[in-house]
């Protein structure tokens, strides 16, 4: 089998932009998310550039079902060379006193205990190899803490520790560990971090240029197409309208 990428959360936003600059680069791909149909139509539109593709349908939150996703595979695509650990989300902006706790298990259970329960099953195999790519999804949030951003942000800020300690522990393997830390990306996470509502999610963008998918899957494809030797450790990628998690064109 020739080089395979796994992108989780591949069903819209940066995953699904990723999967197709992953399938432009020649890698078959394995695909997630729990939104089957989604992955039905993004398997046949990156079969256009004559890749093979996979789809694993799970919701990463839940162990058993990762698992299962996971021994569904045949083993040779069980060799993957890049892992995009990407699926996660905000839900709900209140101050900490007002939170739901299921907003904050939602966001601990997928934005960091998802992506525990994918990259264990996929460091083994590449240990073996003795070569991969491991790439997280984190944030601005992983640096910087926002008025009523708290639970993401420790969420992010986990992202950060926790590829920093990969990059550690799996240096002596020959496996680079990078992290993405994209600023406004104008994809279906407002709109899932406020519950489904479209009005208060367009408010986010609103006189600003926000960065798009295709933007934040640009800058991954520079990080893969670096020399065996170059890792970038992290990217910080802004849009031109946002300096800081808080400071952007609105309230400059
Ligand atoms: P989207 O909402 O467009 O995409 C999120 C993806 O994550 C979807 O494919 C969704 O798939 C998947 N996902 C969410 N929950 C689960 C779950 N329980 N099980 C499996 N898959 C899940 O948002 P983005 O593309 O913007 O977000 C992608 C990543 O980028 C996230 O980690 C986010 O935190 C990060 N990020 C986003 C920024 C932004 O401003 N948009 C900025 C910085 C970082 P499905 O619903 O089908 O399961
Ligand atoms: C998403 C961007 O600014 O809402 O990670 O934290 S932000």
């Amino acid at each position: 089998m020739d080089k395979i990428a796994m992108v989780t959360g591949a069903t819209s936003g940066i995953g699904e932009a990723t999967a197709h600059m992953l399938a432009r680069n020649g890698f078959n791909l394995i695909i997630t998310g729990r939104r089957e149909d989604r992955l039905k139509n993004l398997a046949e539109k990156l079969k256009e550039t004559n890749i093979e593709v996979k789809i694993l349908s799970f919701d990463i939150r839940r162990l058993s079902a990762t698992n299962q996703a996971w021994n569904s595979l045949p083993n040779d695509w069980k060799q993957i060379d890049i892992l995009v650990n990407n699926a996660g989300l905000a839900a709900g902006a209140d101050p900490i006193q007002e939170g739901l706790w299921e907003d904050w298990e939602q966001m601990i259970d997928t934005n960091v205990k998802g992506l525990l329960s994918i990259t264990r099953l996929v460091i083994p195999e590449m240990i073996k190899r003795k070569k991969g790519h491991i790439i997280n999804v984190s944030s601005i949030a992983g640096s910087e803490v926002y008025a009523n951003g708290n639970v993401y942000c420790a969420t992010k800020h986990a992202v950060h520790a926790l590829t920093k300690g990969m990059r550690i522990d799996l240096l002596p393997h020959n496996i680079k560990v990078s992290s993405i830390s994209p600023g406004m990306v104008e994809t279906e996470f407002s709109i899932v971090r406020y519950h489904g509502d479209k009005q208060k999610a367009d408010k986010v963008y609103e006189g600003l240029t926000p960065l798009n998918a295709n933007d934040v899957a640009d800058a991954i494809e520079f990080m893969i197409t670096r020399p065996p030797h170059v890792n970038v450790n992290d990217m910080l990628l802004m849009p031109t309208a946002q300096a800081s998690a808080v400071y952007n064109f609105r309230n400059k």
